[in-house]
């Protein structure tokens, strides 16, 4: 029979590791949202996605969590999620406008050859949403 003094360092034990398993699954990042059209001011946010989780995971957390920050997008039969609005702002085939998918990474920008439903993004990386014409 444990004592509850023991039972409880026993339980502490058994919790103590799953702790920071948790934690270790976070993959931070930081998304940018900035306007080549405009030149509005650059909003910035920080979320993570789960161990090669996709962006569009990490997007979804961010609208959940009530900063501000929102979007919306349409699918397409072929590539998946087409990133339509970015905080109530949408790309317009009229004006030739749409939402672009930038990354900063170390030293360097790219732009992935993959939509917000495709691209797996890497621990402490930039994520740009920047609006443009095209
Ligand atoms: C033109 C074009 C665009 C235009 C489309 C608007 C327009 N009205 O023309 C614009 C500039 C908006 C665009 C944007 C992007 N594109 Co694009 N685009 C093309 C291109 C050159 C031709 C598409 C086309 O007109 N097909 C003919 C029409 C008749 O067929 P359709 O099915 O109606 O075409 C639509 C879809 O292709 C859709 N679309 C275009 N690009 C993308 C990208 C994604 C992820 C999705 C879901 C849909 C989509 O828009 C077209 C018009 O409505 C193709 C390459 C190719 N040769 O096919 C790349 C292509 C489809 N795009 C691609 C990519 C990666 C992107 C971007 C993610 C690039 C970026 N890093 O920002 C962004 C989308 C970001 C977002 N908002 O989600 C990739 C998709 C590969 C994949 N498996 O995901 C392709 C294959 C080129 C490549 N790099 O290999 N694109
Ligand atoms: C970025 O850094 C890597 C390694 O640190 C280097 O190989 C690469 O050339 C650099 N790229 C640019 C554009 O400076
Ligand atoms: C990301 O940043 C954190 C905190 O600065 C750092 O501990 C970690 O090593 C970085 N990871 C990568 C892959 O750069």
């Amino acid at each position: 029979m444990m004592t509850p003094a023991l039972l409880s360092a026993a339980l502490l034990l058994l919790l103590l590791p799953g702790a920071p398993a948790e934690n270790s699954n976070q993959t931070p990042i930081s998304i940018h949202v900035s306007n080549s059209v405009t030149n509005a001011p650059i909003q910035t946010y920080s979320t993570y996605v789960v161990y090669r989780g996709i962006l569009l995971g990490a997007m979804r957390r961010l609208q959940a969590s009530n900063v501000g920050f929102s979007f919306t997008y349409t699918e397409d039969p072929n590539y998946g999620p087409f990133l339509e609005s970015v905080n109530g702002l949408a790309g317009c085939s009229a004006d030739r406008t749409y939402w672009e998918l930038l990354v900063n990474r170390a030293n360097e920008t790219i732009r992935p050859d993959v939509g917000i439903g495709c691209y797996i993004p890497c621990a402490n990386e930039t994520i740009v949403l920047n609006f443009n014409k095209y």
